[in-house]
């Protein structure tokens, strides 16, 4: 059986890092081996939260997985708590990503022109650098703003613009190296849609999906798992995409009309079976 290692936290309330990736990638019949760097009551957005940080953990439980001498299929991260998990993650990568292994790398940092409370600039420095080692990168628009050194008011800027789809692909290609394979930037509205764009060496692609309300917790994290899992298995990246677009557009449809609060995050569970099904 292939195996993805999940390094991320565990929150109790909003469906995201691990408890997302752990669904996906295991009903997909991947085994998913969690690296936890952090214990929270409920994600960072809720009003108040107990953060138990397991950083000073990381690198015990990184000999002990050393020592059984186990490889992964797949790498996937996310979320990272401080610059110190940063350089954890880094090393980590360093120590576990063979030839064979598929990294993904959701360089999470930002959203809607903004920088999350809980990251600094130091840490998005960190987060590029880790980015760099990928395969596969899935920022948002802000994030390909932030790792391709754009103003993301510059990019705005052309929003309605014909050619706006095809500009933002030209500056996730820039960022295409040896390592870097693919860059799919995630979650760009335009013209009352919500596209994904895929881009490789030398292909484009985009996938549209209707939009439901805002943002929710966690679908950049449901995202990377299925795509993550998907690439593991050798599927072509624009049939992931595809796939995990549905997968989302139907979950968050689902809690839109349930009234869901963005903070807990998508009705995902309801809808693993399309994933198994394309
Ligand atoms: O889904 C990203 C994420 C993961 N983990 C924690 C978060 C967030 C986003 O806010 O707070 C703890």
């Amino acid at each position: 059986m292939k195996r993805i290692a999940v390094i991320g936290d565990i929150s109790g309330f909003g469906r995201c890092s691990l408890t997302a990736s752990i669904p996906v990638i295991s009903s997909l019949g991947i085994e998913c081996c969690p690296f936890p760097t952090a214990v929270l009551s409920a994600q960072t957005g809720y009003s108040s939260y107990h953060f138990i940080d397991l950083t000073s953990e990381f690198t015990a439980y990184e000999n002990e997985w050393e020592r059984l001498g186990y490889r992964f299929d797949g790498i996937l991260t996310g979320y990272i708590a401080s610059p110190t998990q940063a350089d954890l993650i880094d090393g980590f990568i360093d120590k576990f990503k063979t030839d064979s292994t598929v990294l993904l790398v959701d360089p999470v940092m930002a959203d809607d022109g903004e920088i999350y409370g809980t990251y600094s600039n130091e840490l998005c420095g960190k987060v590029a650098e880790i980015a760099k080692k990928a395969d596969i990168i899935t920022p948002n628009l802000t994030e390909l703003c932030i790792l391709a050194d754009v103003k993301y008011a510059d990019i705005t800027a052309k929003s309605t613009d014909e050619d706006y789809i095809e500009f933002i692909s030209s500056v996730a290609e820039s960022l295409i190296t040896d390592t870097l394979k693919a860059v799919i930037v995630t979650g760009v509205r335009y013209k009352g849609e919500i596209y994904n764009l895929v881009c490789e060496k030398n292909s484009r692609c985009q996938i549209k999906s209707q939009i439901f309300g805002g943002s929710y917790s966690g679908t950049g994290d449901l995202f990377a798992s299925v795509i993550c899992a998907k690439a593991v298995q050798g599927v072509p990246l624009k049939k992931a995409v595809t796939t995990a677009s549905k997968f989302l557009e139907k979950s968050v449809q689902s809690s839109f009309n349930e009234g869901t609060d963005r903070n807990d995050g998508i009705n995902f569970q309801k809808y693993l079976k399309v994933l198994k099904n394309e």
